[in-house]
């Protein structure tokens, strides 16, 4: 597939999220298939919640008993999107899928679910920071500031945006949806009276003439592996006066502080690649980075 055209970092680093597995260690120079290097041995790990065989992960086609077909990779196999956004990716010899963005230190799945791409969605709902009413400008850069909905990962403790992997069959635009409810307004000490016009304001919020894709692509995941990655659709709804979803408190309102509106700066440290989607985002809004 030729030379990536991003380096992955995290999905190198070790150990692999909620793991002692090392990495085989891939300096930059390797990261690329098309570098040949006889002496590279990913470890093959399969974490055991995926060897379990939950309804969200594929079977393991190499063991016995199962069909020998495999998944249809680079294409809709059945209910299940296969196709990557960075194009047709290669199988190795095993007929494993390989990472367009090159080689990882490990192999199968690890904690993903599918072989090959898992699509996921990550909804960025944003609104100006105010202050009596008035824009914030920041003293640096001269720009209003925008804040997005943040939310602290269960799994590693870290910020990020409330995204989360695409259904079997399901739209990306009813995953954007879901996820937040699931993720951002649930996790809310609110009312049942109090979320259900939370969610009616999302619900205005999530029309898709208001949906704006800032992203589409290969994330850099610490979850990925040499035949196994995340890919996501970025969409950034966004509440210009404040009056929609802008009005919903979170700081006061929030459980433990696992959700809150977050200013966004270069200077977050966020989960995975989120940072790079905020950048696009300032961009289009021409608010501060
Ligand atoms: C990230 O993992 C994506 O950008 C998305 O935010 C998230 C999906 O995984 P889960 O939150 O479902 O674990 O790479």
């Amino acid at each position: 597939m030729g030379t990536p055209l991003m380096i992955h970092v995290k999905a190198r680093s070790s150990p692999y999220p909620e793991s002692q597995v090392e990495r085989y260690p891939v300096p930059d120079n390797y990261v690329s298939w098309s570098i040949p290097w006889a002496e590279y041995e990913p470890l093959d790990y399969t974490a055991d919640i995926v060897r379990a065989g939950p309804e969200w992960a594929d079977p393991d086609f190499r063991e016995e008993g199962q069909s020998e077909d495999g998944p249809r990779f680079n294409t809709l196999d059945g209910r299940i999107d296969r196709t990557s956004f960075v194009g047709c990716y290669e199988l190795d010899e095993d007929k494993l899928p390989r990472n367009p963005m090159g080689r990882t230190g490990i192999t199968s799945r690890g904690l993903l679910g599918k072989w090959g791409p898992n699509h996921a969605a990550d909804p960025i709902v944003t609104r100006w920071k105010r202050e009596a009413g008035e824009k914030v400008i920041h003293e640096q850069s001269g720009k209003p500031i925008l804040q997005f909905v943040a939310i602290k990962r269960k799994d590693c403790g870290e910020w990020a945006i409330p995204g989360g992997m695409v259904d079997n069959g399901e739209l990306v635009s009813a995953t954007l949806k879901r996820e937040f409810g699931e993720e951002a307004l649930d996790s809310l000490t609110a009312s049942k009276h109090e979320k259900d016009r939370l969610r009616r304001l999302f619900q205005s919020i999530f029309s898709n003439e208001k949906a704006k894709e800032v992203f589409a692509g290969y994330v850099d995941d610490p979850r990925n592996t040499d035949s196994a990655w995340v890919e996501t659709v970025a969409t950034n709804f966004h509440d210009d006066t404040g009056d929609s979803v802008g009005q919903l408190d979170l700081q006061s309102g929030d459980d433990a502080g696992h959700v809150q509106w977050s200013d966004i700066d270069q200077k977050l440290q966020l989960y995975a690649t989120h940072s790079h989607f905020l950048k696009r985002v300032t961009e289009m809004w021409g608010a501060h980075w």
